[in-house]
């Protein structure tokens, strides 16, 4: 098979602010609406690299846009060739860090290499990584955020519902320890033990804090505890890990596989989750399961499920696709979940394609 040379014409960010169905409400912050950059990366061969990003912020919104619409400069009129590019841009911003707005730039570019290479191979992009389109095992994180205890019951049937999820993930960190307790009870009375819960303190607590109540969770069979403590406080959660039954997962604030490295060096974590958007896109996904699998380490995704069912079915030590709905108002055709397991689309590429009147609704100037 021969590749038709592609090359870089010009990168289009498009920010806008999605209506989320179910607003996000962690313990440590909220995010009433979902700000994104749709970026359209247009070869002059006529095929178009799309990825999103997520913003996190609505005031990182235009930063990011302008970050992207920056380092896109910088490949201009270089062929397609992802590793080349990632290489170039990782070489390029090295003294900007590999974090914040200039990570998620350079791993949303990356994303858009992929993309467009895999549609001029005409090949969905999990072929193209030399692997087969099969069902991803997902786990519904739509729900389940800082809401009344009496309302979470019913919150959780809906998610199971939402696409035959059999895991769904709660948002715990409330004030009190007993205010955590009765909320994974109020769950998981009403889900049943065959279904699995996780449960997420977004780095709240203290890591003493955290083994207190990491020891007392032990007791309720959630099937992991995520970022117990600050992202990158590695030795903290290290202690947690060591001092609790539940698996510790953390790796969504990964912003390259140094780090990761340094969280398994450090024992900070039974299971691992990297972001593909702050792991170096798709290149840096590849090398981060390589780690995972040399570590025996079981690997989940973070937000982005329509990139992540790719990436993950190329995981060797693929673990969970966590489902978010969070760009499916501007998406032409939302990721599909059937039977609780991600459906990869038969479409070359990743399968992101904009619905421009949803776009045209949704954008900011
Ligand atoms: C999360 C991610 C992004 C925004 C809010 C909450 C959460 C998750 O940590 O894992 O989904
Ligand atoms: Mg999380």
């Amino acid at each position: 098979m021969t590749l038709p040379e592609l090359t870089v014409r010009a990168v289009k960010t498009t920010p806008v602010v999605a209506p989320l169905k179910r607003p996000v409400a962690a313990a440590t912050g909220s995010i009433p609406e979902a700000p994104l950059v749709l970026v359209d990366l247009e070869t002059d061969q006529g095929i178009t690299g799309r990825a999103y990003a997520f913003a996190q912020s609505a005031i990182a919104l235009r930063p990011l846009a302008a970050m992207i619409g920056g380092m896109a400069g910088l490949i201009q009129g270089d062929p397609v060739a992802p590793f080349e590019i990632e290489m170039k841009l990782r070489k390029r911003t090295l003294l900007l860090g590999s974090g914040g707005v200039a990570g998620i730039a350079l791993s949303v570019l990356d994303m858009c290499a992929w993309d467009a290479a895999a549609k001029a191979a005409g090949m969905p992009l999990v072929e193209f990584l030399g692997g087969q389109r099969r069902p991803v095992r997902a786990y519904n994180s739509c729900g389940l955020w800082m809401m009344p205890v009496e309302r979470l019951a019913n919150d959780a049937a809906a998610l199971l519902d939402e696409g035959g999820f059999q895991a769904v993930k709660l948002r715990v960190g409330r004030n009190t320890l007993e205010e955590d307790i009765a909320a994974v009870r109020a769950v998981k009375e009403r889900i049943g033990d065959g279904v699995t819960l996780m449960a997420d303190f977004n780095q709240k607590l203290s890591a003493a804090e955290a083994i207190h109540r990491g020891r007392a969770l032990d007791a309720e069979g959630l099937y992991w505890i995520e970022e117990p403590v600050r992202q990158d406080d590695y030795d903290g959660c290290a202690r947690v890990a060591a001092a609790i039954r539940t698996p510790v997962q953390i790796g969504e604030n990964f912003a390259s596989t140094y780090e990761m490295i340094h969280a398994i060096h450090a024992g900070a974590m039974r299971y691992v989750m990297p972001d593909v958007q702050r792991i170096g896109g798709v290149t840096g996904w590849l090398r981060a399961a390589a780690i995972a699998h040399a570590h025996g380490i079981e690997m989940s995704s973070h937000l982005f499920p329509e990139y992540s069912a790719h990436l993950l079915a190329v995981t060797p030590t693929c673990h969970f696709l966590e489902y978010v709905d969070w760009a499916a108002p501007v998406l032409a055709e939302p990721i599909e979940i059937r039977d609780g397991c991600a459906v990869i689309p038969d479409r070359p590429g990743a399968g992101v394609d904009w619905d421009a009147a949803a776009v045209r609704r949704f954008a900011v100037e």
